[in-house]
């Protein structure tokens, strides 16, 4: 690193990062507000809500669902992190989800929800997400708004552009964002080593057009660059996707001056159809690595995790006519495909202008050769003015996610001047420009990444809310604003506020979702290996030290209430079926000094609390969700035993006691 050029440029990016806070916040933030906004935000109570969002908790580890126009939350997610409000991950049955190469991983960072497609449609099926920190792909059934299946991905540090998915859903990919040495080579390296020992790769998910169950299929060895998002291609482009790349420079320390020296970075455009050929050809070369895969079963309401041991890659070097580069402004953050698949407009976070790159016009520069290099010797650099439709022009500072509303518009974010920008694709002309309150990162517009967007609402999605709520501490709520794009002028609806950071969302019609519902579990159908149909097989057994409790919840008792013979150094399993058949009628479950955590069972499902009782004596039990009149009556008594007493298993409910 010269220090000179890092003494340069530290003063101009302080400018921009201070810019953030005071020097671009729009004036008067409330003032912009037309008299109708607070109409088309009503929803009438007990009416539904148009669209679905998605919206990623970011830090949090979850998925949130909401309401629009409303803004209303309607449902936690979770994913990526355990969580209290329903027992995931912490429920026997759920634990295996949070397993991974490295142990169990209670709480990570998810980033991007991305909606299963057909035709490059949304078609309301699945939801998946990534986990950032420890890298794995999600995926959330739509029909029970509950997370099913959670593959790791190997060699690569930080999934961030992941998981973005071809046009029907042939792949979900996830892209790395810290390249490191492979898994199965040597990584005890000097880190000054990186251009040497470090690379990328990309994962291509398959994902069954029937079932959505994924499995890697196969990686690409990619140069060391940073990588950030992705978007595949649709229509003419099907068979192409593109990633940001950043850090082209390979730094390997203070990247926030060592990766802007370059004045373009890349756009990465990988013909993913050629790939699947090569390795349907048998051309790719397995290699160890180790990945758990966890799935949920929905018969069994139980979770299983798998460890992988290898995979199929192809190192793009070896195989031309895989990848080529679109040489693209300064440290690139979204690429984005229009609808008709025809262009990628790329977000470069510290570039002056918004460049949109031509689909036909890099097949017709890939036909030709004309090359503006080669990286390491063989991987072909197109020259940006032979891929280039145009440049928008003065969009803003900080320009970083782009969607598009079908009718010929593109909308930007810019996380510096904190602003959504309205352009037309056709003539990059920019129509409208819309203070954010504040520092927006991605936006999402209702199937704004689709070949058929809805459009009609833009959430622009803010990492700074100074001001706009009542303080709560040093922490403030990350928020959302609902943005009115049916116009051609932009007009704000609402604020609200979110889980964790809403780093980015998707919205869907509400009709997509709700013809799938499950309402509720089907007892006959429940497969759980501790499931007790019916309060007549209640039992308690014993096995040693172990003791499995087989009960059963309905209003309003949990079967049996009266349970003696438990000892201080028993592990006691505690299976609870919810016996109801009904809608949104779930029980929870709650032991009082329990270390582990509580459960809530949805109706038809088992759930499994483990718990380890520490003191002797009596300890109660009961219902923790508000189930019926009667709720506060739904409850019962464990007496402990010290090791080693005779207190004989004995269990009960009302007049007709059963002993064992
Ligand atoms: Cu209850």
């Amino acid at each position: 690193m010269k220090f000179l050029s890092y003494k340069l440029l530290v003063p101009a990016l302080a400018i921009l990062a201070g810019s953030t806070i005071s020097g671009c916040k729009p004036g008067k933030a409330g003032s912009s507000v037309d008299a109708d906004a607070a109409q088309k935000v009503y929803v009438a109570p007990g009416k539904y809500d148009e669209v679905y969002a998605f919206l990623s908790g970011g830090f949090s580890g979850q998925v949130a669902a909401y309401g629009i126009p409303s803004g209303r939350l309607l449902k936690v997610i979770p994913v990526f992190s355990q969580n209290a409000e329903n027992g995931y991950g912490y429920s026997e049955e759920t634990k295996p989800m949070l397993n991974t190469s490295h142990g169990f991983v209670p709480w990570d960072d998810s980033h991007h929800p991305e909606l299963s497609k057909t035709n490059g449609e949304d078609d309301g099926r699945w939801l998946f997400i990534n986990g950032n920190n420890t890298p794995r792909i999600a995926r959330i059934n739509l029909a029970t708004f509950k997370t099913v299946e959670i593959l790791e991905l190997p060699n690569i540090g930080g999934n961030h552009a992941s998981p973005f998915c071809t046009e029907n859903t042939e792949y979900v990919v996830g892209n790395t964002r810290f390249s490191e040495p492979l898994d199965n080579s040597n990584g005890d390296v000097p880190i000054n080593s990186y251009k040497k020992n470090f690379k990328g790769a990309v994962s291509f998910v398959k994902v069954d057009k029937d079932k959505g169950a994924m499995n890697l299929a196969f990686q690409l060895i990619v140069p060391p660059f940073n990588y950030d998002l992705a978007h595949a291609g649709k229509g003419p482009s099907h068979d192409w996707i593109f990633f940001t790349c950043y850090n082209t420079e390979q730094a390997n320390t203070l990247l926030e001056v060592n990766a802007s020296q370059r004045d373009k970075d890349f756009i990465m455009a990988v013909n993913w159809k050629k790939a699947e050929e090569l390795i349907a050809a048998g051309k790719g070369t397995k290699i160890t690595a180790k990945y758990a895969h966890n799935v949920y079963n929905e018969n069994t309401h139980t979770a299983t995790s798998v460890m992988e041991t290898g995979t199929q890659t192809l190192d793009v070097t070896k195989f031309p006519g895989l990848v080529y580069y679109l040489p693209c402004p300064k440290s690139p953050h979204g690429v984005d495909v229009t609808p008709d698949g025809e262009y990628m407009a790329a977000s470069g976070k510290l570039a002056a202008v918004i460049p949109v790159f031509s689909f036909k016009k890099m097949l017709a520069a890939i036909d030709k050769k004309q090359y503006d290099g080669m990286i390491d010797g063989v991987l072909p650099v197109l020259k940006y003015e032979d891929v280039l439709h145009g440049e928008v022009k003065k969009p803003g500072l900080g320009p970083l996610h782009t969607e598009f509303d079908g009718k010929g518009y593109a909308y930007t974010t810019m996380f510096v001047s904190s602003e959504v920008v309205k352009w037309k694709i056709d003539n990059l002309e920019i129509i409208d420009r819309i203070p954010s309150y504040y520092s927006p990162g991605h936006l999402s517009v209702v199937g704004g990444d689709s070949k058929k967007p809805f459009g009609k609402y833009l959430l622009s999605l803010n990492k700074i809310t100074k001001d706009r709520y009542l303080p709560t501490g040093p922490e403030l709520a990350q928020a959302c604003q609902l943005i009115d794009i049916t116009g051609n002028k932009m007009k704000l609806l609402l604020d609200f506020p979110t889980i964790g950071e809403p780093h980015y969302a998707q919205m869907i019609p509400a009709e997509k979702i709700l013809k799938n519902q499950v309402k509720f579990f089907k007892l006959e159908e429940n497969k759980n290996a501790y499931a007790t149909k019916s309060e007549k097989d209640t039992k308690v057994v014993r096995n040693g030290n172990r003791v499995d409790v087989y009960m059963t919840a309905i209003r309003s008792h949990l079967a049996p209430d009266n349970i003696e013979g438990i000892k201080i150094g028993d592990e006691v399993y505690v299976h609870v079926t919810n016996l109801e058949q009904d809608w949104d009628v779930p029980h929870g479950f709650a032991i009082k000094g329990a270390n582990n955590a509580e459960l809530l069972i949805m109706p038809g499902e088992t759930c499994t609390l483990k718990w380890t009782p520490g003191l002797v004596g009596i300890v109660p039990y009961y219902c923790t969700d508000f189930c019926s009149a009667l709720h506060q009556e739904m409850q019962g008594y464990f007496r402990v035993s010290p090791a080693g007493s005779n207190v004989p298993v004995k269990f009960s409910i009302g007049e007709n006691p059963v002993t064992q």
